[in-house]
């Protein structure tokens, strides 16, 4: 099994997290792609060119990160890292949400950075900043909420606040937010992120 990805998407690095966590990397091979350049196994795989995709043995490749760290955190088996049912289900699944809306005003906003000076819209890269700011200041709340239990939510939470280091380095968001620095700090010292951490650019 494939599970295509780039060392810098945090998209994909959800999925390669859950890789790790569960146990999985000895099951699916990662495979190093960039999706900018519209790679034929890509395409072949997931008609929107985006990654994660996962090109399973059998069955229809799957895409979007949540369906297909779903899908991987199902493969390990039970006790994993999304619970079955209840109020923790969907805190997780809440935390998993806020952290993509994150990420993808972010995205947006690298995005927005690499068009010409004269066809950016420096209203919505205000607006975006906003938002991202208004979320980042929420993010205690929403991983309050989380079961005690490392889950799908952390990962999420985590891998969006590495990326604003990465991508916004501008974004003092520790220094705003000291208990959520505090959490994100041990968070990064697990395996799985260590070894999924971004080149520096
Ligand atoms: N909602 C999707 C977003 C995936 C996504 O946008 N991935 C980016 C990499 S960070 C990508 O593949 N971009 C290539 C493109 O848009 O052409 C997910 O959660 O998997």
């Amino acid at each position: 099994m494939q599970l295509l990805v780039s060392p810098t998407s945090p998209y994909a690095r959800k999925a390669r997290i859950v890789l790790r966590e569960r146990g999985l990397t000895g099951r699916v091979n990662e495979c190093f792609i960039n999706p900018h350049q519209d790679p034929a196994e890509l395409l072949a795989a997931n008609p929107l060119g985006k990654i994660p995709t996962l090109a399973r043995d059998e069955g229809t490749p799957l895409y979007d990160s949540r369906v297909v760290c779903e899908w991987l955190d199902a493969l390990a088996g039970d006790d994993g890292l999304i619970p079955a049912g209840g109020a923790e289900r969907w805190a997780v699944r809440h935390a998993e949400a806020h952290a993509d809306g994150i990420l993808d005003l972010t995205v947006a906003t690298v995005m927005e950075r690499a068009r010409a000076a004269g066809e950016q819209s420096p209203g919505s890269m205000a607006r975006w900043r906003e938002k991202i700011e208004r979320a980042v200041a929420a993010t205690d709340t929403v991983r309050g909420a989380l079961p005690e239990r490392f889950s799908l939510g952390d990962i999420a939470l985590a891998v969006t606040l590495s990326y604003l280091d990465l991508r916004l380095p501008d974004f003092d968001w520790r220094t705003a937010h000291p208990t959520l620095a505090e959490w994100h700090a041990g968070v990064a010292e697990r395996a799985s992120m260590r070894e999924t951490a971004p080149p520096a650019q």
